[in-house]
């Protein structure tokens, strides 16, 4: 592995092989909004897209309905396949990669999971990954609750990001925002950008940092 030339993400290596990207970030704080956002973004630019999510039949990606019993590839109308985690994880990459062989595969997992364990699941299937990475994603309006009810979990949720989205930024205070990035930059140094997936601000730079 060396560091990447993109600014934000750091785990990459030349060799062949699928992006993967885990959407890490507790319930509710904008992971699917981005799984469609950058889903679009490499389909618009003629990748192959895999993505697995945790919950069946409640995606709503372009408002199609998944028909997947098990582990079964459903190809949505804007060819991306989707598939969910009814079988384990470590099925499902395996099977991933070899029905699909997508360029890009994007992991949303439920918000009650940490990414990192996704993420080391997936790297010990030895699937050929070219580039892994979590981008974790924090809610700002509930960054407070969520802090003062789950902060152990919720710090080491995102503890193992390699690029943090400090969403739904619309509407909310500067210094509210301000106060959680430096928040998150004492405690881990990371990097981190404000965003918000509903009004787009702040996601072109998001997208261009990506592979
Ligand atoms: N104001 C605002 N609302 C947002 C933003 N992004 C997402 N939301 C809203 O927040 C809610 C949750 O968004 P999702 O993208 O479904 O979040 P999630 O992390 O996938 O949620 P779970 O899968 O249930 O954990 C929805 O009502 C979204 O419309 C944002 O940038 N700003
Ligand atoms: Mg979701």
């Amino acid at each position: 592995m060396r560091a990447c030339d993109k600014p934000y993400l750091i785990r990459c290596s030349d060799d062949g092989g699928m992006i993967v990207y885990i959407l890490g970030g507790f319930l509710g704080s904008g992971k699917t909004t981005f799984l469609k956002t950058v889903t679009r973004h490499y389909l618009d630019s003629g990748k192959k897209v895999a993505i697995l999510v945790n919950e069946m039949g409640d995606i709503g990606v372009d408002g199609s309905t998944l028909r997947s019993e098990g582990f079964k590839a459903v190809e949505l109308p804007d060819g991306c396949i989707c598939c969910t985690l009814t079988q384990s994880l470590f099925e499902a990459v395996a099977g991933i990669k070899e029905e699909i062989d997508p360029d890009v595969f994007i992991v949303e997992p439920t918000g009650l999971a940490l990414p990192q364990k996704v993420r080391d699941t997936i790297v010990s299937t030895g699937t050929d990954v070219k580039d892994i990475s979590i981008i974790g994603i924090v809610d700002v309006p509930r960054f407070d609750i969520f802090l003062e009810r789950k902060k152990e979990f919720f710090l080491e949720q995102i503890s193992e990001s390699d690029i943090i989205l400090v969403n739904k930024a619309d509407g909310q205070p500067a210094e509210k925002v301000e106060g959680i990035l430096s928040f998150l930059k004492d405690l881990y140094d990371l990097p981190a950008l404000v965003v918000s997936g509903k009004t787009l601000e702040g996601v072109d730079r998001f997208l261009e940092a990506l592979r």
